[in-house]
């Protein structure tokens, strides 16, 4: 009998610790788990990682007004440079210490971009970093940052884009090179999240950007 007690309750003590075990486990936020290789270009779509996907990147702003991505009333060619990533995933994202470089500043590893501590990613939620300016606008209930250096410094005819994690490991990179042919508008994955990269506005015409939204102007 004591014998038939002492198993129940070594049962019942397992199955609470692994009911606890789990939980924790759906409760934490996820890392960004890298799914395939990404030293391709970005003329493949190859470099998509489970969590953490660049969806688009505004290198070119058009001219004049049209060219205003932040919307903050003045089109400036580095202010209104963006690059714009989604949480694929179904878990929080902490991408605090996550950090963008281009090719100039990762030579000398000062990241154009970190982000600060607390920047949690809700799943499907929208992160976008202009180059600078006072970002003003909805952009889809994304966070929105401007560049912590005050410059992505996308080169418009030669550049890559190199994402690095909080332990400074290398995510993926982007390189602009095999674009770079002056599109005045941006790129972008297209359909959202899993497309090969387009011009925007052959994924929706008229329309040379969305920071924040999809293609289509809806929220993710
Ligand atoms: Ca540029
Ligand atoms: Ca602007
Ligand atoms: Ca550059
Ligand atoms: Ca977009």
């Amino acid at each position: 009998m004591k014998s038939n007690i002492s198993k129940n309750y070594l049962l019942f003590t397992s199955i609470i610790s692994l009911i606890f075990i789990l939980n924790i486990k759906c409760s934490k936020t996820q890392d960004v788990v890298p799914i395939e290789d990404t030293t391709t270009p970005i003329d493949s779509t190859n470099n998509v990682y489970y969590g953490f996907v660049l969806n688009e990147v505004l290198y070119d702003p058009p001219s004049g007004n049209a060219g205003d991505a932040n919307g903050d009333g003045n089109r400036d060619a580095n202010q209104d440079e963006f690059v714009e990533f989604v949480n694929s995933s179904e878990y929080s994202l902490d991408i605090s210490g996550y950090k963008l470089f281009d090719a100039d500043r990762l030579v000398t590893n000062t990241p154009n971009h970190e982000f600060p501590t607390n920047t949690v990613l809700s799943p499907g939620q929208a992160v976008v970093v202009f180059g600078g300016g006072t970002p003003n606008g909805n952009f889809g209930g994304s966070l929105v940052f401007a560049a912590s250096s005050q410059v992505l410094n996308l080169t418009n005819d030669e550049d890559i884009l190199t994402v690095k994690n909080s332990n400074d490991s290398t995510l993926f990179s982007f390189d602009v090179t095999v674009l770079s042919n002056n599109p005045n508008e941006s790129y972008t994955r297209f359909p959202d999240l899993h497309g090969e990269y387009v011009q925007h506005n052959s994924a929706n015409t008229g329309i040379l950007f969305s920071p924040g939204t999809k293609t289509d102007g809806s929220s993710f």
